[in-house]
């Protein structure tokens, strides 16, 4: 195992990592940017080092200030976490030729599935279903409006280089297919450095559900069961949960060995998560895989008892997986609710400042991943995330009762917070049926 690591990274995320450092033996290295001089996960590690102003792409987007941090502080490895560099493959190239140990999956993997279209074709080849769709990318308006009406319409335009969302378009019909296309492109162009889009059929009212999986450097590949993320606003993600409550156990048994044909067709080696869409039929299709730690993996850990920070570690450093799949379980329910520093009565606007007053919710089956505290302030130069609250019960009821519970014995002020939405979407009674699709939030508030 890794002597020392940095971590790339800020907030909850990096405040995951050095708890899983400590519980290791490794000597955590944490960077900050000076907006984050008074974060408490600075205070958790071992060492610090500040890496520039607060704007990101000075600080945490800042390719030689991390590698020059993590040269001084002389790390074996980088943790990126999620978001910033956690998904660039030209960073873990550097990393390599550093001599570095990337926590994450090898550049070249990172650069297959990074392209969405390269993604599809490789899904293809898996033997996983896809969303009906061009084959390869979509050059011109010519071949996209052939391409449209060959699938039929609606049709969505998406980014190759795109993913979580950005870079969509959806088009009904031919009359706005030309003007879609050529935004779709030059915001990818501009977004992505790459104007490269493609074609799917678009699914409506669709379900996200997602497989996260693990593979060690000698074959050997598990998956950690599913996550049903389909409550989403702006390709936010708002609510999650594990077990997904509305899939049978086939198509569940399905979802995970399509999920694992897949990651064994790339050669994958870490933590990963294949994303599919269910369409109104139950049918799955592949969406995409995120090569990274995901917000989301604490249900993931509470439902299978795995420290899937750990793993990345453990499976980073060269280590093998020493589990079975058959000794990996779903045991009961967990929910978790993200709060952001938003204000929900103002169109979700940022609501950064400092939290005065900060009462964290506790008792039998509730975990809090944050790094706030009262007295900290929220800065404007980053997401808004404030925390996870996660639960696991035995039962799904008994887990949105806990979870309603919990957020309202959370106190957070005088900043806004998505707090009161998410004890409105608990209360709802399409939510308490496992009713929702991915346009559910956005339909009803
Ligand atoms: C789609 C889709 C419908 N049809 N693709 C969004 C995130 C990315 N991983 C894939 N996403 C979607 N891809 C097809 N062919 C619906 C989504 C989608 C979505 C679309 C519009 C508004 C909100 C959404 C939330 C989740 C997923």
């Amino acid at each position: 195992m890794f002597s020392r690591l940095l971590i790339a990274n800020r907030g909850e995320i990096a405040l995951r990592v050095i708890r899983a450092c400590r519980e290791l033996g490794i000597v955590s290295v944490a960077v900050y940017s000076q907006a984050d001089r008074d974060a408490y996960y600075l205070t958790q590690a071992d060492e610090r080092i500040c890496i520039g102003p607060g704007e990101a792409s000075e600080s945490y987007l800042n390719i030689p200030r991390i590698i020059s941090a993590a040269e001084i502080s002389n790390v074996e490895a980088i943790h990126p976490g999620y978001g910033f560099l956690a998904e660039n493959d030209h960073f873990a190239d550097i990393c390599a030729e550093c001599k570095i140990q990337f926590v994450g999956p090898r550049p070249q993997s990172m650069r297959l599935l990074g392209d969405k279209v390269k993604a599809r074709a490789l899904a293809q080849q898996a033997k996983v279903a896809i969303i009906p769709g061009s084959q390869g990318v979509v050059p011109d308006v010519e071949s996209a409006t052939i391409c449209a009406q060959e699938i039929g319409y609606p049709v969505i335009i998406k980014a190759a280089a795109g993913g979580g969302g950005r870079g969509m378009r959806i088009v009904h019909n031919e009359i706005n297919l030309r003007s879609a296309f050529h935004n779709a492109q030059s915001e990818a162009a501009s977004a992505f450095k790459n104007s490269a889009v493609f074609l799917e059929k678009y699914l409506d009212q669709a379900r996200h559900v997602e497989v996260q999986v693990a593979a060690d450097n000698v074959g050997n590949i598990i998956h950690l069961w599913e996550r049903d993320c389909s409550l989403q606003r702006r390709h936010q993600k708002v609510i999650e949960e594990s077990p997904s409550p509305v899939i049978s156990n086939n198509l569940r048994a399905e979802l995970c060995k399509a999920a694992i044909r897949l990651i064994k067709e790339a050669e994958y080696v870490n933590l990963g998560t294949v994303e599919f869409l269910l369409d109104k039929d139950d049918k799955y299709y592949f969406s995409e895989v995120n090569t990274r730690i995901q917000v989301e993996h604490p249900i993931t850990e509470m439902v299978t008892g795995i420290d899937m920070v750990k793993w990345q570690l453990r499976i980073a450093a060269g280590e093998n997986i020493n589990k079975r799949q058959k000794d990996i379980h779903q045991q009961g329910v967990a929910i978790e609710c993200r709060i952001n520093a938003e204000d929900p009565e103002n169109d979700f606007k940022p609501s950064p400042g400092r939290i005065e007053r900060f009462v964290a919710p506790g008792g039998l089956g509730v975990r809090l991943d944050s790094h706030a505290y009262a007295g900290y302030e929220i800065s404007p130069h980053y997401d808004s995330l404030i925390g996870k609250l996660i639960v696991h019960k035995k039962t799904r009821a008994e887990a949105i009762a806990c979870m309603k519970r919990a957020l309202r014995e959370f106190e957070i002020s005088p900043i806004k917070t998505t707090i009161p939405l998410c004890l409105e979407i608990l209360s709802h009674p399409q939510y308490v049926k496992g009713n929702v699709d991915t346009g559910f939030i956005e339909r009803t508030w």
